[in-house]
């Protein structure tokens, strides 16, 4: 019969649907967890720690890492977007607080300093 086989067909065109639906960029996981960045700078050290809201995954976490170790005289950046948070070790000769915070800005997520030290 002609019906059956037109519905066997969409059914089939509606398992490609939802499978085309299910791939999502934003949502995958990674297990790696941040590693301590030990790289050895000249100068004085000191530590920001900073509420950033608006990242929803690890591809948010990679991207504000990238952006911030650009800038002179950042050691290291820690992130985390289930916290809302991240640890920014710098050298405050070469870069101010409020730079950390515009170039999170830039990236679309709010940053709020937690600790003035
Ligand atoms: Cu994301």
């Amino acid at each position: 019969m002609k019906n059956k086989w037109l519905l066997g067909l969409s059914v089939v065109a509606l398992s490609a649907t939802f499978l085309t639906f299910g791939i999502n960029g934003c949502s995958e996981k990674k297990t790696d967890a941040p590693k301590a960045q030990a790289k050895a700078t000249a100068g004085p050290t000191k530590v920001v720690a900073l509420e950033v809201d608006g990242m929803t995954c690890n591809s948010c976490e990679v991207a504000l890492k990238t952006t911030l170790k650009k800038l002179d005289g950042v050691k290291a950046v820690e992130a985390s977007y289930k916290e809302n948070r991240a640890v920014v070790t710098v050298n405050p000769e070469k870069v101010a607080d409020e730079q950390i915070v515009a170039a999170i800005s830039k990236l679309g997520y709010t940053a709020k300093i937690k600790s003035d030290n």
